[in-house]
C-alpha cells in the first residue's frame, strides 16, 4: 500500500475506534506550552468529544485549578514549562482534595527513567512519550476516564450513605444517632474546656390526637412545619435532631440555662402562635431545658431534661419546664 492509503486506513481505523469510546461529558485540562502542540492535541480531545480547559503554563493551569472549576476527569501534562517544573504541580494537585482521584498523564519528549520514576511516585498514572501513537493515546485515555468514572461513584455512594447515616428523612434534621456523635464533642469540649452547654428535649403535644383525627399525612406535615419553626428559632451552631417519633432534641453550645430556657420559651410561643398554611390547627409543644453544671455527665444532662419535659406534660403543656 502506498502511504496515502496507508494514512486512509489509519484515519478509518481511528474513527471506528472512536465511535466506540464514549467521551462526551468528560473533562480534561490540558497543560503544554508549545502552541503546535497544544492546538493539535486539544484537536485530538475534542474531536473525541471531550470539553478541553487550555493551559499553556504551569501559571495558568495553577489559576483554573485554584478557582472553582467543573469536574476534571483527567489532566494531560507536559514535562518542560519556562515557569516550574511538572513534579511541582503534580504535588500540588494531589494534595488538593477536590482533584486528587484525577487521573494525570504525562505526555512528554523526555525519557529520563528517573524522571519517570519520580513523576509515577508522586502519583501520575501514566506516562506517554511523544512522539505518540494515537490509537494508543485514546486507548490510555479511555481506561483512564473508566477509572475516574468508578471512583466518581464510590465517592457518589459514599456521600450518599453518609447523609443516610446523619439526617433524618422526613425532617430532614439530624438524627438521633448523629446527635449523640456530635454531643459527645461537645461533651469532650466541656470536659477539657469547661465550656457549658444546655439541652433542651421538646415533645409536640397530643400528637396522637393529630394523627388519629387528620391522618398520619398531616401529622407528617406537621412534623416537617415545626421542624423548621425550630430551626427558625435557633443559632446556626445550635445542634438540633429529630430524638424520636414527635421529639426533637436541642443541644446549644457555650450556653447557660437561662439562655436556654429564653430560647426554649421562644420556641414554644412561636409554634403556639403559628399559623399553618394549609390547614387550621393549633399545635403546642412541651419543653424540658436542662444544663451541663446541673449533671455529671451528658447523658444525665438529657436525662434532666427528659425529667422536666415529662413535668411540663403532667402539668397542662405547653410550656417550658427548667
Ligand atoms: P403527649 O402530649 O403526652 O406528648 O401526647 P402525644 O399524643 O403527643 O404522645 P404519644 O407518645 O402518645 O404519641 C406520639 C405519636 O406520634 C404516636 C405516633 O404514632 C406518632 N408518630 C411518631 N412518629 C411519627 C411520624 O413519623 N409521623 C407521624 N405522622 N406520626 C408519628
Ligand atoms: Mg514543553
Ligand atoms: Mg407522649
Ligand atoms: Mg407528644
Ligand atoms: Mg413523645
Amino acid at each position: 500500500k502506498d502511504s496515502k492509503e496507508k494514512l486512509t486506513d489509519f484515519i478509518v481505523n481511528l474513527d471506528r475506534l472512536l465511535k466506540t469510546l464514549d467521551y462526551s461529558g468528560d473533562n480534561v485540562l490540558l497543560i503544554e506550552d508549545s502552541k503546535i502542540q497544544h492546538l493539535y492535541i486539544k484537536g485530538l480531545l475534542e474531536y473525541a468529544g471531550l470539553t478541553v480547559y487550555s493551559a499553556y503554563s504551569l501559571d495558568e493551569a495553577y489559576k483554573l485549578t485554584e478557582n472553582e472549576m467543573p469536574k476534571l476527569d483527567l489532566i494531560i501534562l507536559d514535562y518542560y514549562f519556562d515557569d516550574g517544573n511538572a513534579e511541582e504541580f503534580v504535588q500540588k494537585i494531589k494534595s488538593n482534595s477536590f482533584y486528587s482521584h484525577t487521573p494525570i498523564m504525562m505526555l512528554t519528549v523526555s525519557d529520563e527513567a528517573d524522571i519517570k520514576y519520580s513523576l509515577f511516585l508522586l502519583g501520575v498514572s501514566d506516562y506517554l512519550k511523544k512522539p505518540f501513537d494515537v490509537g494508543e493515546f485514546y486507548l490510555r485515555i479511555r481506561s483512564h476516564l473508566r477509572i475516574k468514572y468508578l471512583i466518581d461513584m464510590l465517592e457518589t455512594k459514599n456521600k450518599m450513605l453518609t447523609v443516610l447515616a446523619t439526617i433524618d428523612d422526613l425532617t430532614q434534621l439530624y438524627n438521633r444517632r448523629f446527635f449523640w456523635e456530635l454531643a459527645r464533642k461537645e461533651e469532650n469540649r466541656y470536659i477539657r474546656y469547661k465550656r457549658d452547654y444546655s439541652i433542651i428535649i421538646l415533645d409536640i403535644d397530643d400528637f396522637k390526637m393529630i394523627n388519629d383525627t387528620y391522618g398520619h399525612d398531616i401529622g407528617d406535615t406537621v412534623l416537617k412545619e415545626i421542624s423548621k419553626s425550630v430551626r427558625s428559632n435557633i443559632r446556626k451552631s445550635d445542634i438540633l435532631a429529630r430524638f424520636g417519633g414527635e421529639e426533637f432534641i436541642i443541644l446549644l453550645p457555650e450556653t447557660e440555662k437561662n439562655g436556654a430556657k429564653a430560647v426554649a420559651e421562644k420556641i414554644r410561643q412561636s409554634i403556639n402562635d403559628k399559623q399553618f398554611t394549609h390547614f387550621k390547627l393549633h399545635i403546642t409543644v412541651s419543653l424540658g431545658v436542662s444544663s451541663r453544671t446541673e449533671a455529671n455527665d451528658l447523658e444525665e444532662t438529657i436525662k434532666i431534661a427528659d425529667n422536666r419535659l415529662y413535668k411540663a406534660k403532667n402539668s397542662g403543656k405547653n410550656k417550658v419546664v427548667e
